[in-house]
């Protein structure tokens, strides 16, 4: 065998594994039990907390690489904070923390330490992440959501006509941050009324740290049937306060999610 040959011939199988491999992938997640958008921190927290109870879950992910806001730690000082609630999380993840000298309940950890731990923790449970791709719609099903409308990310950014594929599930957990994308979706395309006082979504407040913290955990519901939310996406539909490079509350409602999923599923 000639040695062009055979680097053509290993191309050829590198190409074919990771075809072949995703595409299996792929096509075991098309149905799922629980549809995560966005892989922030509380996203990620709450596909462990499922996965490791055997619920079937995927995370889509717009950017490259999951994990959220907490790369950056606070103005790109890789460091945040976290409240002693949330360390029995840490510690189920595996991730090192320390406590802040003079601030009694209150801890510093590495934000790269925190951002690669919790995605190896969701992963290693058995949680699927497919990243570079945008979540554009939902799947409405009877009377709930039922799944979600996906694209890649390349193609949303491009602005290229390309029809969506869909991912069917039992729940819909909108973990995309600030912005609400999917309760967005939920209010203003499919016209539906969400659980908060106007039907609506109330809007983030400006900062307030203990406020924030604890909103972020009570926030975090059903919305709809069928349509959960949890991190600052929750916080904004019900018009919570924010708080910077402060984790703790996304942790706790990334479980407190999992637990009102793993309730709804009847697990
Ligand atoms: O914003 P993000 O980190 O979510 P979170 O869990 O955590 C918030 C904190 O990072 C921080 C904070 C802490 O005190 O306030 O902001 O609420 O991560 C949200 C992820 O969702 C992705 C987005 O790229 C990010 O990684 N995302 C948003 N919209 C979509 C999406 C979409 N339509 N499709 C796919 N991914």
């Amino acid at each position: 065998m000639s040695d062009t040959f055979s680097s053509q011939v290993i191309e050829t199988t590198i190409s074919r594994a990771i075809v072949e491999n995703f595409s299996a992938k792929l096509l075991d997640n098309l149905t799922v039990d629980v549809a995560i958008v966005g892989g922030g921190p509380s996203a990620l927290v709450a596909a462990r907390y499922l996965a490791k109870k055997g619920v079937r879950v995927a995370i889509f992910e717009r950017k490259l690489a999951p994990g959220g806001g907490t790369w950056g730690g606070g103005m790109l000082f890789n460091e945040v904070v976290v409240q002693d609630a949330s360390l029995e999380i840490l510690d189920e993840f595996g991730i090192h923390h320390k406590p802040i000298p003079g601030a009694p309940s209150y801890n510093t950890l590495d934000s790269v330490e925190m951002a690669s731990g919790l995605i190896f923790g969701a992963v290693s449970a058995g949680a699927k992440i497919f990243n570079a791709v945008s979540v554009e719609d939902i799947v409405f099903r009877g009377e709930q959501v039922g799944g979600l409308v996906i694209n890649w990310t390349p193609v949303e950014r491009l602005g290229m006509h390309v029809d969506p594929l869909t991912v069917i599930s039992q729940c819909v957990l909108d973990g995309t941050g600030h912005p609400s994308e999917i309760m967005h979706l939920a209010v203003e395309k499919a016209q539906l009324k969400l659980a908060t006082s106007t039907g609506g979504i109330l809007g983030e407040k400006p900062m307030w740290v203990d406020s924030g913290e604890a909103s972020t955990v009570e926030n975090t519901r059903e919305y709809y049937p069928g349509l959960f939310a949890c991190g600052m996406s929750a916080n904004n539909v019900m018009g919570g306060y924010r708080m910077g490079p402060i984790f703790g509350g996304m942790m706790l409602s990334g479980r407190k999610a999992a637990n009102l999923i793993l309730k709804k599923l009847g697990k």
